[in-house]
């Protein structure tokens, strides 16, 4: 005999999920094959912070028989196969979790998440953590578009303590999602709020100033004044997912006047147009140098991932027209000249990889 419970996704280990049921009790999951198969187009059919239906066994195990629609989501390209891979489901903040130092303040890491964040319809924040290290030159500054921009800013130490009042309180009675680079002090500010969550932490490496990867999987934890945080391990660079060209200076909120004075309009991609009234605004010093180079940065990849998934396209298609006249041609293949180089399946595989900055989380 089964019992049907409702739940919610803690944790991902391969095929089996952590599931944290009504009353209490965190059950281990498998899959039913049929769940699987609804979600063929993406590379992780459940994810932490899904709501699900678990069939229940009387040996303590369950069965995920159902998944309930996202409300929000966090998303990226996968490493390998141009699929969605969604990092965190229905959570109601990203908290982006930088540092003064040790690792330094990345602001095109940061735009990243907080696109990914607005596509994926959650509430960003920016904490920056190790106040106590000085501070990098002409961080007021951009941090002062994203205030403009009405993204809320923290500042906080864990190692002093120093503004960790308003850290609890950001995090209180909602479901926040800790990101950023790893050694940026996530698992150290949820310890300090916490200290019953007992997260593994590390010293960032001596040699590079960067973290060292202590936290390998996603995971939901209840907070004991009410809500969740979910721990996640650091990423040096987060791929788009799904973002058109065109749509990039949109999510750049402070260029949008500009683009509106640019008398190219939809067909510019401001960013070598003699005459662009967005470079211009750059020129002038109304738009910061930062985050133009941050918005260069993501036209050019969007661009890139587009391209790609043309040629994916194209190429998926010409495979199953083989397969439907159940010959492989001869042909412009067999014809390929010396040193010429066509673009198949590989090359779009290795172009995501490259987007995607290699395995994130991987030490
Ligand atoms: N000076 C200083 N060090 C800090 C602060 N917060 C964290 N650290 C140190 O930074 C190192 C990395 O902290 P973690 O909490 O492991 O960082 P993380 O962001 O969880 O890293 P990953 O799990 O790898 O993504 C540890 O040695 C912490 O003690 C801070 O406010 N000031
Ligand atoms: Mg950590
Ligand atoms: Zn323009």
């Amino acid at each position: 005999m089964t019992d049907l419970l409702e739940g919610v996704v803690t944790r991902v280990e391969g095929m089996l999920s952590q599931v944290l049921v009504r009353d209490g009790r965190t059950i281990r999951c498998a899959l039913r094959g049929v769940v699987k198969d609804l979600r063929t187009r993406t590379a992780n059919p459940v994810a932490v912070g899904d709501r699900v239906q678990v069939e229940a066994r009387e040996d303590g195990t369950g069965v995920i028989g159902g998944i309930h629609s996202r409300r929000t989501k966090l998303s990226r390209p996968s490493a390998h196969r141009g699929h969605e891979q969604v990092l965190v489901a229905n959570v109601d903040r990203l908290l982006v979790v930088t540092s003064h130092a040790r690792p330094g303040f990345q602001p095109r890491l940061v735009d990243r998440f907080l696109i990914a964040a607005a596509k994926g319809g959650l509430e960003a924040l920016l904490c920056v953590n190790k106040l106590d290290l000085p501070a990098p030159e002409g961080l007021e500054e951009v941090l002062e578009v994203y205030r403009r921009l009405g993204h809320r800013v923290l500042r906080t130490s864990a190692a002093t303590g120093e503004g960790l009042d308003g850290f609890a309180e950001a995090l209180r009675g909602v479901t926040t999602v800790l990101a950023g680079p790893s050694g940026a002090g996530k698992s150290s500010l949820l310890n300090r709020l916490q200290p019953g969550l007992a997260l593994s932490t590390a010293e960032v490496s001596e040699a590079t100033g960067k973290g060292r990867h202590t936290t390998t999987a996603v995971s939901l934890l209840p907070l004991v004044g009410g809500g969740f945080v979910v721990d996640s391990p650091g990423i040096r660079e987060l791929g788009l997912w799904r973002v058109e060209p065109t749509e990039v200076a949109s999510l750049f909120g402070e260029l949008a006047v500009h683009v509106a004075r640019c008398r190219f309009s939809n067909g510019c991609s401001h960013r070598q147009e003699p005459g662009c009234a967005v470079r211009e605004a750059v020129e002038a010093g109304e738009v910061s140098p930062v985050r133009y180079a941050s918005y260069c940065a993501i036209y050019e990849e969007a661009e890139a991932e587009r391209v790609a998934r043309v040629y994916a396209e194209a190429s998926e298609a010409g495979t199953r027209r083989r397969a439907r006249t159940g010959s492989e041609r001869k042909g412009p293949r067999g014809r390929q000249r010396p040193g010429e180089r066509r673009t198949g399946r590989r090359d779009v595989d290795e172009g995501l990889d490259a987007l995607d900055g290699a395995e994130d989380s991987a030490r």
